[in-house]
């Protein structure tokens, strides 16, 4: 199996941090993870679109010619192809919980502050748009107010005391986030608390680059 990937970038890190967090609870993951310079355009030769006519990153080939291109969808495969150690809950409304953060984070908070990067300070080099990174921050307010308190309690995890995929795909957007030097969490103080202890762990260090 293999994964095509680029560090930073935040889709495959969130990969990466799943990976880590699973092989830190003792699941082999037999996966060579190949790096695709997006820097020089590699995601979008023919090479890379055989594998995603997307040309997005991650990609994870499960067999010869058969690709998954989601990230979420990356994840789901691995917990079903390797069943020790799971990163989802066996209890079927923790699950639900997890799937439930893991969705929000993405779809209320990552996706905004992809786009914000971009906008605000591009790693690939696009024009700065001021007006459409201060709507950005606006549309990330509910979610992280949400997040906030969610936090409140002094939890280590989002979701209680286990990591969780919520937790791979949020600190994957805020470590992109920290690439523009700006930092939109200094007001969230649980955010912030959360953030540093969980970079702070020993599995997620090599994963994360900023
Ligand atoms: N919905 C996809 C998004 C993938 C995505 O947008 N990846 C970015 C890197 S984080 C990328 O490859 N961007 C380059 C491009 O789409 O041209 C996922 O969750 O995997």
């Amino acid at each position: 199996m293999k994964l095509y990937m680029v560090p930073l970038a935040p889709n495959p890190v969130k990969v990466m941090l799943y990976m880590a967090e699973r092989e830190a609870l003792g699941a082999g993951l037999p996966i060579e993870k190949i790096i695709v310079n997006t820097l020089k355009g590699k995601h979008k030769t023919p090479e890379h679109l055989a594998r995603n006519p997307f040309g997005s990153l991650p990609v994870l080939e499960i067999d010869e010619g058969q690709y998954i291109c989601e990230s979420r969808a990356i994840i789901d495969y691995l917990e079903d192809a390797f069943r020790d150690h799971p990163l989802f809950s066996a209890d079927l409304k923790k699950r639900a919980r997890q799937r439930d953060m893991e969705r929000i984070c993405d779809v209320r908070l990552a996706e905004y502050l992809g786009s914000w990067v971009h906008a605000y300070k591009s790693p690939i080099g696009l024009p700065p748009n001021a007006a459409q990174a201060r709507d950005l921050e606006e549309r990330m307010q509910p979610a992280l107010n949400f997040l906030n308190d969610v936090l409140a309690d002094g939890r280590e995890f989002v979701c209680g005391d286990v990591a969780s995929p919520a937790d791979c795909t949020l600190q994957a957007f805020l470590n992109f986030m920290r690439f523009t030097g700006k930092n939109l969490i200094t007001e969230y103080e649980h955010i912030t608390r959360w953030d540093t202890v969980y970079r702070a762990r020993d599995i997620v260090a090599p994963v994360i680059t900023i």
